[in-house]
């Protein structure tokens, strides 16, 4: 199977932020080897947080996920790497923390969909559609390479990882 590199929009959800696990999900992703090439604490708007979950517009949690999202600080991160995408997916486990398995971020700290900690995005194309929400490009730290590299990824990447 081809290995593609990749970028993906990954956010520290509010409830998070709140339980002072910030530095505990960023180094879910860290220490799987993934770049970190964007990285901010923000507050979301209301506006940007539709446009970023535009696709729920109209279920019955939008309106509680919208003020859940604006109610306190999030920290925005873009992350680069192998399938990252799918990757980091993996990482934080599936939505529902009750299904989601020991060891994944969703199953180590949360109980519940709403309260689950972590956003990650679903799809190459989501991923690129969300980072253009959050972050200008040139906020992005696009020219620097982790010196594991070559001991984490394909010798191939060794040059644009
Ligand atoms: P994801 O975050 O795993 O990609 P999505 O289906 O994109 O899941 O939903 C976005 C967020 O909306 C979820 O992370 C969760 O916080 C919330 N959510 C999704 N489905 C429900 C639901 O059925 N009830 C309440 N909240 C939900
Ligand atoms: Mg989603």
């Amino acid at each position: 199977m081809d290995r593609k590199m990749e970028r993906t929009f990954v956010a520290v959800k509010p409830d998070a932020v709140q339980r002072g696990l910030i530095g505990e999900i960023i180094k879910r992703f860290e220490r799987k080897g993934f770049k970190i090439i964007g990285l901010k604490m923000m507050q979301v708007d209301e506006a940007t947080a539709k446009k970023h979950y535009a696709e729920h517009v109209g279920k019955p949690f939008f309106d509680n996920l919208i003020s859940f999202i604006t109610s306190g600080p999030i920290v925005a991160m873009v992350l680069k790497g192998i399938d990252v995408v799918e990757q980091s997916r993996h990482l934080m486990g599936v939505t529902d923390p009750r299904q989601a398995n020991a060891g994944t971020i969703r199953g180590d700290y949360a109980q519940i969909m709403e309260r689950n900690v972590v956003h990650g995005s679903d799809s190459v194309e989501s991923a690129e559609r969300e980072i253009a929400i959050f972050f200008e490009e040139s906020e992005l730290a696009t020219s620097w390479h982790r010196d594991t590299r070559k001991w984490i990824s394909q010798s191939k990447f060794e040059n644009n990882v």
